[in-house]
């Protein structure tokens, strides 16, 4: 609003300056550019902010709730997850044919990360995958290590 109303106050100015002297005219364009500068700016700021809260407030709304963890962890418990004793996170290892096949797992995970900009810690020694899952946005369990889990248990089986 006050970006609109300078524009509009300085090419008023602008229109009386170059009325009387020709060379405003070249003047106004570098002031123009720069209004216009300050405009993109203030809406890329306005908008990184928003972008940030709602991703704050989104990742936050995924952190596990108790009603969470009683219904949504038991089936992963039972496929072999267990939960950190010493974090609120949950880890498995997984065992593969050899190690083509334990990379080819990491690979279709690392996708997934990349698409969900959520990301496993895990370390692989031949054909073995040690699994780590945990927000650190929220320093504990989210939806999004529930979902992470259930995929690689899904493209186990
Ligand atoms: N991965 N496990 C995990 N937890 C996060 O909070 C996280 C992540 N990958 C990328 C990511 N956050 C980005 O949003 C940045 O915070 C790095």
């Amino acid at each position: 609003m006050i970006i609109s109303r300078s524009r509009s106050l300085y090419n008023s100015v602008r229109s009386i300056a170059i009325h009387f002297h020709p060379a405003a005219n070249i003047q106004s364009a570098i002031v123009s550019k720069s209004i216009n500068a300050i405009a993109s700016r203030g809406s890329s700021v306005a908008g990184f902010a928003s972008a940030t809260s709602s991703a704050n407030t989104r990742k936050m709304a995924d952190k596990l709730t108790q009603e969470n963890r009683d219904t949504q962890l038991n089936p992963l418990l039972k496929a072999g997850w267990k939960v950190q004793s010493n974090r609120d996170a949950i880890e498995k290892e997984f065992q593969f044919k050899n190690f083509n096949e334990a990379f080819a797992f990491m690979t279709r995970v690392a996708l997934l990360a990349e698409k969900m900009d959520h990301h496993p810690e895990w370390f692989n020694v031949y054909n073995k995958v040690q699994v780590t899952l945990s927000s650190h946005d929220v320093n504990g369990l989210s939806q999004r290590d529930i979902k992470m889990a259930t995929f690689m248990d899904k493209i186990m089986n």
